[in-house]
């Protein structure tokens, strides 16, 4: 989830269907069948974390987006992330916009074992998910490094969705400075109309995302990360100076990324 991107875009045609029916042994799954948040998986937003700035009030959440508990709930089994457009305050500084977020970051105040999950390769993470659709709304499944740096960064998946059809795939990491790999597709229709299986497995040698099971990028870098990262499920709100810019009037308020379930497993073979 970039503030800045290069234009360096890699694309590919071939959706090849890989769905490793072997091999896993998960480790870490949610299905929200719990009442409320289970707070032995994640922390919701409004905290501030161990790891990285103060999400709550990031930049990253765009200058006029801010993440609230309250948009963090449990409906019919499913997470649901809301992104609204009612005026909050916070420290005296009101914002327009605010979003949800949850995360198994540490707590900036807990103990240094607060993470509630880290992962490292080889893994893999699916998560089932409906994002929603209009301008400015940006849902993004990422991993960020435990040890509170950037990059790496494994944008599992990422949406601008005044065009919901698309799906950014990105992986940032540091070549003696900052390079990218970024891969984009409008072949997969409206994605806000269901839910859809949204996959990465990273191995120290590559890291290959997927859609509904089928591949739709690999990069093999040598410089996959394989330190300690943690997840974050993220749905905000943009802003001129920030990847999806602003919404418009358009743009319908309150707006829902909703995760049926997320499963990581360790790939064994
Ligand atoms: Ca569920």
């Amino acid at each position: 989830m970039p503030v800045v991107r290069s234009a360096r875009v890699l694309r590919t045609p071939v959706l090849r269907p890989e769905h490793p029916a072997t091999g896993l042994t998960p480790f870490f799954f949610d299905d929200f069948s719990s009442p409320t948040l289970d707070d032995t998986k994640w922390w919701a937003s409004g905290r501030p974390y161990k790891t990285g700035p103060d999400w709550m009030d990031s930049s990253y959440a765009g200058d006029d987006c801010r993440f609230l508990d309250s948009n963090v709930t449990i409906e019919d089994s499913r997470l649901v992330l809301a992104c609204r457009n009612v005026p909050n305050v916070r420290a005296g500084v009101t914002k327009g916009f605010s979003g949800g977020m949850v995360t198994t970051a540490g707590l900036l105040a807990g103990a240094p074992d607060s993470f509630r999950q880290r992962f490292a390769p080889p893994v893999r993470l699916d998560v089932s998910a409906k994002i929603p659709s209009g301008r400015g709304l940006w849902p993004v499944i990422w991993f960020m490094p435990v040890r509170n740096g950037w990059p790496p960064e494994i944008d599992v998946a990422e949406f601008l969705c005044q065009d919901p059809s698309k799906n950014y795939t990105t992986f940032h990491y540091d070549d003696g400075g900052h390079r990218q790999i970024n891969w984009r597709t409008s072949s997969f229709g409206d994605l806000s109309q269901a839910f859809h299986v949204y996959s990465v497995e990273w191995r120290e040698e590559s890291i290959k995302w997927f859609i509904d099971y089928a591949k739709v990028f690999e990069t093999t870098s040598s410089f996959i990360p394989t330190e300690e990262m943690y997840l974050m499920l993220t749905c905000m709100v943009g802003h001129a100076t920030t990847y999806p810019g602003p919404p418009d009037e358009n743009t319908p308020f309150p707006s829902y990324f909703t995760v049926d379930w997320v499963r990581a497993s360790t790939i064994s073979a």
